[in-house]
């Protein structure tokens, strides 16, 4: 029976909804680390959890494969074998100590949804691809959205250059996980084969959170720009250089942070974060001669973040060259600000509506890997309330089993209704 506003929803979102928060603590328990959550890509955890991912596709009647960068694809064929296909999902990867539904819940959703279609043994008229993302914060080596990128045939080839934090290799940790780096990337995906892209995910924000609201449509995307910037001073001992005659690259540094985060408040959804911060050999009593620091500026106008990295770099040039150090920029990461098609925002609504839920359409200050797919098709995403104050990419992270179910019976109701 195709739905419509007269039969609301039967989606049995109350069991779904349980099941997605035990199965996001089950994998949430393969972690790099014994003390908090933390998977990197193709390290042991990661790929214990990706067979756990595998094992329930194959369970909802997905047939499963492993691509070359160890994403997990599991295809549901529609009524027509080799039709064009929705694609969902999102990553299973995380950032250092994070949340256990980051990602994951974009992966579990769908994989619901699918066991509930395969379960009424209903077949639509595309087939439903979902992904399970390998690497999409790019935590080991720096690389964020290589998974999705790869997926869609898109390499860097000098990302295999790179190593992780423990001298690993690129290469070396793919043949570790039994993938092979030339093979890294699949052959270009064909447009005409995805219908559309649609990503759930936790909002990562207080804003559902605040509007008393479960669900949320995403209008836009921020875009965002990630450097790793380099400051060279003069290392000497900390007792003997007069404060005069120093050069000294840790104060240095510490003027530029308080130059994003000063130049990041002037506007407002701009937004400008020193997450890491090294200091080279650093010594309780050495002058430090050497720091190395990331900048991540965001806003969903790419005309105002590319004005903020401007200001920026001009002051850190002012900076360097008032104190006497020098400062180096390598970009590690970058992606324009994506817009949400319309005509899915307008199926997500009705979707959400169909669910019982008042429909709140809000824009995405986190990055997804719906961006990259956006190259590639129209694109939406819909936003899962999260708790505890909306914090994310943090062990308190947390998201309600009936919002979970929710979003679960939307995204069943969307793809009952896509056409
Ligand atoms: O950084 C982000 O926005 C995402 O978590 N990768
Ligand atoms: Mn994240
Ligand atoms: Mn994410």
């Amino acid at each position: 029976m195709k739905p419509d506003d007269k039969h609301p929803s039967d989606f049995p979102a109350g069991p779904a909804g349980r099941e997605l928060i035990a199965r996001a603590a089950a994998l949430a328990k393969h972690s790099d680390s014994p003390d908090h959550y933390t998977r990197t890509w193709l390290t042991p955890a990661h790929r214990a959890a990706g067979k756990q991912v595998a094992a329930w596709m194959h369970e909802a009647g997905l047939s499963v494969r492993t691509d070359g960068a160890g994403s997990i694809i599991g295809r549901y064929e529609g009524a027509t074998p080799g039709a064009k296909a929705i694609v969902t999902g999102s990553h299973f990867d995380s950032v250092r100590n994070g949340g256990k539904y980051d990602g994951v819940l974009g992966i579990l959703v769908p994989v619901a949804c699918v066991a509930e279609l395969h379960r009424r043994d209903e077949r639509l008229p595309f087939a439903v691809e979902v992904v399970a993302f390998a690497d999409e914060e790019g935590a080991r080596f720096q690389t964020s959205f290589l998974a999705s990128r790869a997926f869609l045939g898109q390499f860097d080839e000098a990302l295999r250059e790179r190593s992780d934090a423990e001298g690993v290799g690129f290469d070396d940790a793919m043949r570790a996980a039994g993938l092979d780096p030339e093979d890294i990337a699949e052959d270009p995906r064909d447009r005409a084969t995805i219908a559309a892209y649609v990503e759930i995910h936790i909002e990562q924000g207080p804003v559902l959170l605040d509007a008393g609201l479960p669900l949320g449509v995403v209008t836009a995307i921020a875009g965002g720009t990630r450097q790793r910037v380099q400051v060279t001073g003069v290392a000497g001992h900390a007792g003997t250089v007069p404060m005069a005659m120093r050069h000294d690259a840790l104060a240095a540094a510490a003027e530029m942070v308080a130059a994003v985060e000063t130049r990041a408040k002037k506007v407002p959804g701009l937004v400008g974060t020193v997450g890491l911060l090294e200091v080279k050999d650093g010594t309780g009593n050495v002058i430090p001669g050497e720091v190395e620091f990331t900048v991540d500026i965001r806003s969903v106008d790419d005309a105002v973040r590319e004005a903020a990295e401007r200001d920026v770099f001009a002051a850190f040039d002012e900076i360097a060259k008032r104190r006497g150090v020098t400062v180096a920029a390598r970009k590690s990461h970058a992606v324009r600000a994506t817009a949400c098609d319309e005509r899915i925002q307008e199926l997500l609504a009705e979707s959400v509506a169909a669910v019982g839920a008042a429909v709140h359409r809000l824009p995405s200050g986190a990055g997804h890997d719906a961006m990259v797919l956006a190259e590639a098709a129209t694109v939406g995403m819909l936003f899962v309330r999260c708790g505890a104050g909306g914090v994310s990419h943090n062990p308190a992270e947390t998201v309600d089993e009936a919002d979970a179910g929710l979003a679960a019976a939307a995204l069943f109701e969307f793809l009952r209704r896509f056409q």
